[in-house]
């Protein structure tokens, strides 16, 4: 095993100091702490970062009332890895996880040029959590929502293993993996707000550390209805289910901090909120990459730090790490970090009292893997200048985020004494932490194996702006639709066959071809299927599997139709179906379970003459299977 992976038994010994030095000296009462971690909120998704088209009005409250860090950055740019950082203050090397573990990216797959590093689908045993350093001083902790560094309920990967008293996962309050809403209509991040005040209740006349990791705002979504008919109708808006699910997610912090309040505990707790990846790729401009690159874009985050002591209105421009807040929560406790000698991360809260605002570091970033758009790579942030080492080609680049932010003018070539130090200082780093530095050949790759993509998938196209009326006369109607759009309730089948036909009247001159979104949700897990509804003469082609000239649909979670809008249960469920008139035919050299609703978008920006949208209401027979 390589360093990585500390001794057990030193780590033993590092708790066991831990416990003698605060057992005499904690203070009487503890601060608490509460960590809100979003998922994959890109560094403008909210309106205290300078975003105009979403209402954030309780994270904009709370960035008032505290600090924000407008430089801050996850440790990695994907799940897992920071979720590890920020819980063990340890750069990725250190802990050994480097990605989410995913079939799909395995070291040795055909479209990988090198061969991947491994990663560690968990903690490894004997690692220090926040949670575990914050015990030996009364702390009680307890997770909300997603732990992603390991499977089961129990044992050394579960949160239970690693310190926390409580973990509650969506499935453990009846929603299905991965899904937004619960059978009866409740929205995850309502729930797990709900478990999580409950648990405050219970435990407020002890010292608590809360970590509430939603699943907002990752994709695909299943915004709430009202939300996204709001940002449908909002100019402006870049992607309308992002911003439905930011607001939702919104509404919680300020029922959290709302029930800290009514508990008489906001004077002597610690808020921190923050997001474990940048946002994908089209969100984050002018930002470079997105989620699964150590471009900018895919480390950059929100970051708000709020509690005692702090003052308001601070906005802080120091580059800050996911794992800085894990010796930051230590220091507030009266914990001394000092003695977990394996901690990276660097203590903020010098910067946040205003006793040393010199703080100056290299900051590193160590992703040895593949993931969606991006291949084996590390970085290094000194100043203004970061440089990226590329373990596929060897090369490296090298920007100044001050005058070009957006990465897009490479001086490794230009500056090559600078490039050189920083090259060197980068794998002077590595070698301290013995990082894996893949540069094998994998003797698997194929050239033309297509690449995959992560759990982020292919990157997300923002969503259609919004159709407020049919332009040019473009009406889009459905005979099945009783009441308006409502679809017949006796509709129960899985879709497949079974779809109302939706009919046009009034298409534009030149239509060559109609592509059908349903564009409620779910961009990322749909598969495509291909279906003859009521086309015109006139349009030529009939669909074949790989090609799509003449109609697209797209449905959502491998199934096809009408279907899973409603498939999650009883209630009504209300979405988009959108008909695009194009000028021409789309050639999409994809099977047909691969075309995602990016790669229709994509396919189609330059063909589209006309579109318009039916709004559909449906309300699942409670007998439904
Ligand atoms: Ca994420």
């Amino acid at each position: 095993m390589n360093s990585r992976c500390p001794h057990t038994a030193l780590l033993l010994v590092a708790l066991c100091l831990l416990v003698a030095r605060t057992s005499w000296s904690a203070p009487s009462r503890h601060p608490n702490f509460v960590i809100i971690l979003a998922d994959d909120m890109g560094w403008n998704d909210a309106g205290f970062c300078g975003n105009t088209n979403v209402d954030t009005p309780h994270l904009d409250a709370l960035a008032r009332g505290g600090a924000v860090f407008t430089q801050a950055c996850a440790s990695a740019p994907t799940c897992s890895p920071t979720r590890a950082s920020l819980l063990t203050g340890q750069y990725t090397p250190r802990h050994g996880v480097y990605n989410v573990v995913d079939p799909r990216h395995a070291p040795g797959s055909p479209h990988h040029k090198i061969l991947a590093a491994e990663t560690s689908a968990d903690l490894i045993d004997g690692t220090v959590t926040l949670a575990e350093a914050l015990k030996p001083a009364g702390y009680t902790s307890a997770l909300f929502g997603m732990w992603n560094l390991g499977r089961g309920r129990n044992g050394p990967a579960a949160p239970t293993g690693q310190g926390f008293d409580l973990f509650v996962e969506p499935t453990d309050l009846g929603f299905a993996k991965d899904a937004y809403h619960r059978p009866d209509g409740t929205y995850s991040s309502d729930a797990l707000t709900d478990a999580a005040l409950d648990w405050i209740k219970r435990e407020k006349d002890r010292p608590f550390f809360l970590y509430l990791a939603f699943h907002d705002v990752h994709g695909p979504f299943d915004p709430k209805p009202e939300l996204l008919e709001k940002y449908r109708h909002r100019a402006g808006v870049r992607d309308t289910e992002l911003a439905a699910s930011v607001e939702a997610m919104d509404d919680n912090v300020g029922r959290l901090l709302a029930g800290l309040e009514s508990l008489g505990l906001s004077d002597r707790t610690y808020v921190i909120f923050t997001s474990d990846n940048g946002g994908v790729r089209q969100t984050v401009a002018p930002l470079r990459g997105g989620k699964g690159t150590l471009y900018q874009g895919g480390l950059r985050v929100p970051a708000i730090v709020s509690g005692p002591g702090i003052a308001g209105g601070q906005k802080i421009d120091t580059p800050i790490l996911s794992m800085d807040f894990f010796p930051t929560v230590l220091d507030w406790a009266g914990v001394e970090a000092e003695s977990l000698a394996s901690i990276d991360g660097t203590n903020l809260v010098p910067l946040l009292t205003g006793s040393d605002k010199t703080m100056t570091r290299d900051l590193f970033w160590h992703f040895p893997v593949y993931s969606g758009p991006s291949a084996p790579c590390s970085a290094i942030r000194s100043g203004d200048w970061k440089l990226l080492e590329f373990f596929e080609s060897g090369q490296t680049e090298l920007y100044n985020l001050s005058r070009d932010p957006g990465e897009a003018r490479n001086l490794a070539a230009s500056e090559p004494a600078r490039a050189k130090e920083l090259t060197d200082k980068l794998h002077a780093w590595q070698t301290s932490l013995a990082a894996p530095r893949p540069t094998s050949p994998n003797p698997a790759y194929d050239s033309a194996a297509p690449a995959r993509g992560g759990d982020h998938g292919p990157d997300r196209a923002p969503s259609p702006t919004p159709v407020a009326a049919p332009a040019k006369g473009f009406v889009l109607t459905s005979t099945a639709c009783a009441d308006g759009g409502n679809l017949p309730a006796e509709y129960t089948g899985d879709g497949s066959g079974s779809s109302p036909p939706l009919e046009w009247t009034g298409a534009p001159a030149g239509t060559k071809s109609f592509v059908v979104i349903m564009d409620h949700q779910a961009p990322d897990a749909v598969k495509s299927y291909w279906n003859l509804w009521n086309i015109p003469p006139d349009v030529n082609g009939i669909p074949e599997n790989g090609k799509a000239p003449g109609l697209v649909g797209v449905g959502f979670r491998g199934r096809a139709g009408y279907e899973p809008p409603h498939s999650k249960g009883p209630g009504p469920k209300t979405y988009v179906i959108t008909v695009y008139a194009l000028s021409g035919l789309l050639e999409i050299n994809q099977p047909a379970a691969q075309v995602t609703r990016e790669i229709l978008l994509e396919a189609m920006k330059d063909k589209i003459l006309d579109r318009a949208a039916l709004h559909v209401t449906y309300e699942r027979p409670a007998n439904a299977l």
